[in-house]
């Protein structure tokens, strides 16, 4: 069963989002993944947010481009944390993606990272920390990832004193 929701509005933004899945694999957290769009299917939208929880799924990753709503009106029809991706879009280059999914009125939480693919890689790692906070494998796992991180800064410093 999928613990984790990987959703985007259209397919033109899986080139992003794979790293998302890329980080979910690395930490072994299950996952499944869909295009599912705000405005072209409002509806499927509706139903994924509303059966995502007794689906099993603990967390849902949504990136969206432009008027970006996915990641807002789906975590307006769940309880379970909904983590926003923004689209580095070609008019405003991520900008409008990034405010329209940040500036969530209060009262519906929408957790949002960083434009582009940092934050897609950020989206899942944050995701398996959600997880991790109630399940001590994978908080291990997460640790080994803050070591790995920690041993290519000293590999950075080997080659900077070559
Ligand atoms: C949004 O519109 C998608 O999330 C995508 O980022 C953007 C452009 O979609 P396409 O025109 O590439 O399908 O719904």
């Amino acid at each position: 069963m999928a613990q984790v929701g990987v959703i985007m509005g259209s397919i033109s933004d899986w080139e992003t989002m794979t790293h998302a899945c890329d980080m979910l694999d690395e930490l072994q957290i299950s996952y499944e993944k869909e295009i599912i769009s705000a405005h072209r299917t409002p509806q499927d939208m509706a139903t994924y947010a509303a059966s995502a929880r007794e689906r099993g799924l603990r967390a849902i990753i949504a990136g969206a481009g432009g008027a970006a709503h996915l990641p807002g009106m789906v975590a307006a029809q769940t309880t379970l944390p909904v983590i926003g991706v923004p689209m580095q879009s070609k008019a405003l280059d991520g900008l409008d993606s990034l405010l329209s999914i940040v500036q969530m009125p209060g009262g519906v939480p929408t957790a949002t990272v960083a434009i582009g693919r940092s934050g897609a890689k950020n989206a899942g790692l944050l995701a398996a920390q959600m997880i991790g906070a109630f399940d001590g494998t994978v908080a291990s796992r997460l640790q080994e990832h803050r070591e790995t991180m920690k041993e290519s800064v000293t590999e950075m410093r080997e080659e900077l004193d070559k």
